[in-house]
């Protein structure tokens, strides 16, 4: 009897340890970057990411759409630094889904920009791109 409990412990401790393995190899399949990662713990990473943005309103958008990313732990944007230090579960975070949720929301990324619409439908405040930035990118 007591070695049934034991088997049956094990049997689920064994899908338990696969169910995490498959979603990593999930999230890495269709992620085509690697997360530049500091080891924390087993299963949590850090990572701090450029977001560009201006103002305390961009800082609770950046933060919100981050917190709203699947696996995103913490999220803290500054806006000297313009950057974004992420805490977040390897097994289930993918930093493609991360970047274009920050695009969605209007705020450029090194990997992914916020389209001309997304960007245009930010208040007045939030309005990071300068002059010379827009004649860049009409001219590419
Ligand atoms: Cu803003």
């Amino acid at each position: 009897m007591k070695k049934t409990i034991f088997v049956a412990f094990l049997a689920i401790f064994f899908i338990a340890f696969n169910s995490v393995d498959v979603a990593a190899q999930n999230c890495s399949k269709h992620c085509s970057s690697k997360c530049k990662d500091k080891k924390t713990s087993d299963n949590v990473s850090k990572m701090s990411i450029k977001v560009m943005g201006s103002c305390g309103m961009c800082k609770d958008r950046i933060e919100k759409t981050a917190l709203e990313v699947k696996g995103v732990k913490t999220a803290t944007w500054d806006e000297k630094s313009q950057m974004l230090e992420l805490t977040y579960t390897k097994s289930t975070f993918c930093d493609e889904v991360l970047y274009n949720a920050l695009a969605e929301a209007g705020h450029d990324t090194e990997k992914v920009k916020a389209t001309d619409e997304s960007y245009n439908s930010l208040p007045a405040c939030c309005k990071y791109r300068t002059a010379t930035d827009k004649k860049k990118s009409k001219t590419k």
